[in-house]
C-alpha cells in the first residue's frame, strides 16, 4: 500500500466541482485517510512549491494557491502515487487528455485544478507539510478484495 498527497486547488471550490473530483478518486477504489479544508498562507504555499522558486510562473502560482480555500487529502492504495497521477493527467494543458481530471476540467496550465505528489519522496514531504500524524485515519473495509 502506498500513500499520496492530493490538493484540490481554489478553482475547484469556486467552480463547485469538489465532489465530482473527489468522486473520481473514490470510484477508482482509493481510500481517503485524511482530509482538510482550509486556506493556505503564503509561507506554506511557498514551501510547497519551493522547487519552482525563480521560474516565470512561480509568483502567479503562489497567488493562485492562496487565493481561496483548498481541499488537502491523503489517498491510500496500491501504487497510489502513479494511479493518482494517471487520473489527474499531465501538468501541461496540451498533454492532458479528456477523461483525466485536468483534461476534463482545466483550461489553463497554471489553473490546472489539482496537485498530486509525483514521487515517494514528494509524497512523504507533502504529507508531512500538510498533516500531523493524529489527523490521519487509516480504515479497513469489507470490500477490500475488490479494489
Ligand atoms: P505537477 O506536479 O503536475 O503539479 O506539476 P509541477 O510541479 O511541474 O507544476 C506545479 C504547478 O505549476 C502546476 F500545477 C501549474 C504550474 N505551472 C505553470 O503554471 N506553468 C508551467 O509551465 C509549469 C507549471
Amino acid at each position: 500500500m502506498e500513500r499520496t498527497f492530493v490538493m484540490l486547488k481554489p478553482g475547484v471550490v469556486q467552480r463547485r466541482i469538489a465532489g465530482e473530483v473527489i468522486s473520481r478518486f473514490e470510484r477508482k477504489g482509493l481510500k481517503i485517510i485524511a482530509l482538510k479544508f482550509f486556506r493556505m498562507d503564503r509561507s506554506m504555499a511557498e514551501t510547497h512549491y519551493a522547487e519552482h522558486k525563480g521560474k516565470d510562473f512561480y509568483d502567479k502560482l503562489v497567488e493562485y494557491t492562496i487565493s481561496g480555500p483548498v481541499f488537502a487529502m491523503i489517498l491510500e492504495g496500491e501504487d497510489a502515487i502513479g494511479v493518482v497521477r494517471r487520473l489527474t493527467g499531465p501538468t501541461g494543458l496540451k498533454d492532458s487528455l479528456p477523461g483525466t481530471i485536468r483534461g476534463d476540467f482545466a483550461a489553463q496550465t497554471r489553473l490546472n485544478i489539482v496537485h498530486a505528489s509525483d514521487s515517494p519522496a514528494s509524497a512523504a514531504r507533502e504529507i508531512g507539510l500538510f498533516f500531523q500524524p493524529g489527523e490521519i485515519f487509516p480504515w479497513e473495509d469489507g470490500n477490500a478484495g475488490w479494489f
